[in-house]
């Protein structure tokens, strides 16, 4: 006898439950906690330029992180988050891409359009929603999007970006592209609907989509024990059959091998791959969050000390890759970058009101066109009421 996919299936008579124990799936790791790498493991072919270039990113993404989260502080801007050691999983698994492979992603994964070319002037007039930001105003703080760096923009509803990223392959199958897509994720945006249709669906139209499961601990205040029972979100792939592995989402080379030979998975045979990288989320949830009201400092204090830049740090050290001046010149040099890029962002104008109901109608409809009409008026009215 067989299943539906042409598996042979094994008669028992015996009515026995199958309940996962002994079917944990084992994580992928390369690097040791000193930067060493374990005696078995092979080192991912990696030059010189592009292994700095991705700790570079990870460095930027932080000094970046930490500026804006000042920023929020300070009221200049409205909203934040940041990336607190997950900067290896956005920045390894980009760097494992070509530029041609699409980008759908959550809202943790900045260091991935860093790595790809987004500048800081551009996250700058993002973040405060002025004339240049290619989202003209219109979006959240931090829900970038970028046409020509293959970023789709980031949207609010939880895992809606899942089976978009389905849809998304799909079309380049079909369209007989030699390129994938990467759809970012948390754990917690695996419980919606959406996961499960997304997935299904990917599996059954062999769709060249990489799942790249953050699996955090946290989602806001609710710890990974009390989202879900099982072995974490990898077994939820296998069900679906669809290609899995974990990863130790805290070593850069790990990261970077397990998406690289995902992709050389897909350009062999249209399929999908799920990653789920395992993580902790050092910082906040948002500038919105304080994680002391659900978790212990002991708790974070703990994971601080598998720090995913350190890491790979010692192993550049190793390598005789990173000299420690020219690293803390670099540093230096990108926190002015960012400061100078903030204060240019800061002074330059709002869009225009009008720009609101652009872009998506070749002619503006009358409904909106009335609604702009009220908006105008009593935006000079509140002007005027300020003046007075
Ligand atoms: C459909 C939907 N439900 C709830 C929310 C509110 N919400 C925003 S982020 C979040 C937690 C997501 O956790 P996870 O996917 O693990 O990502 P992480 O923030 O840990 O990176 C929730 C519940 C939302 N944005 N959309």
């Amino acid at each position: 006898m067989t299943n539906p996919n042409n598996a042979t299936i094994t008669l028992v008579h015996r009515a026995r439950f199958v309940d996962g124990h002994g079917l944990t799936i084992p994580t992928f790791r390369l690097l040791k906690d000193d930067g060493q790498l374990y005696a078995d493991a092979a080192e991912p072919v990696l030059d010189r330029q592009q292994a700095l270039a991705m700790y570079r990113s990870m460095v930027a993404t932080r000094l970046l992180d930490e500026r804006m989260l000042a920023a929020q502080r300070q009221g200049r801007i409205s909203f934040y988050l940041q990336s607190l050691g997950e900067e290896a999983q956005a920045v390894a698994s980009a760097a494992a891409l070509a530029p041609d492979d699409m980008i759908l992603a959550q809202y943790r994964e900045q260091g991935a359009l860093l790595h790809r070319g987004f500048t800081l002037d551009q996250f700058m007039n993002q973040l405060f929603s002025n004339e240049d930001d290619l989202g003209r105003g219109r979006q959240m703080p931090v829900h970038y999007g970028c046409r020509e760096l293959n970023f789709m923009t980031i949207s609010s509803p939880l895992a809606t970006q899942i089976p978009q990223a389905t849809g998304y392959a799909y079309g380049q199958r079909l369209a007989g592209e030699a390129a994938v897509t990467l759809c970012y994720f948390g754990e917690g945006a695996a419980s919606e609907g959406d996961f499960h249709a997304g997935l299904n669906m990917a599996a059954v139209l062999k769709t060249p989509v990489i799942f790249f499961c953050r699996n955090n601990g946290y989602a806001i205040s609710t710890p990974a024990s009390e989202q879900f029972v099982g072995d974490g979100i990898a077994s939820r792939a296998v069900g679906y059959g669809i290609r899995t592995l974990r990863v130790d989402g805290a070593d850069t080379l790990a990261v970077f091998e397990a998406t690289r030979q995902a992709r050389q998975l897909m350009l062999e045979e249209p399929q999908p791959v799920l990653i789920e990288a395992m993580s902790y989320r050092l910082g906040a949830h948002s500038s919105s969050d304080d994680p002391s009201g659900y978790r212990s400092r002991a708790e974070e204090e703990r994971w601080r000390k598998r720090d995913p830049i350190g890491r790979y740090r010692l192993w550049l050290g190793h390598r005789g890759w990173l000299n420690e001046d020219e690293d803390r010149r670099h540093s230096d040099g990108l926190r002015r970058q960012i400061l100078e890029a903030m204060k240019r962002a800061e002074q330059k104008h709002k869009p225009p009101l009008e720009s609101l109901v652009e872009d998506v109608y070749a002619a503006v409809p009358r409904h909106l066109e009335r609604q702009l009409d009220r908006l105008k008026k009593q935006d000079a009215a509140n002007r005027k009421r300020e003046r007075a």
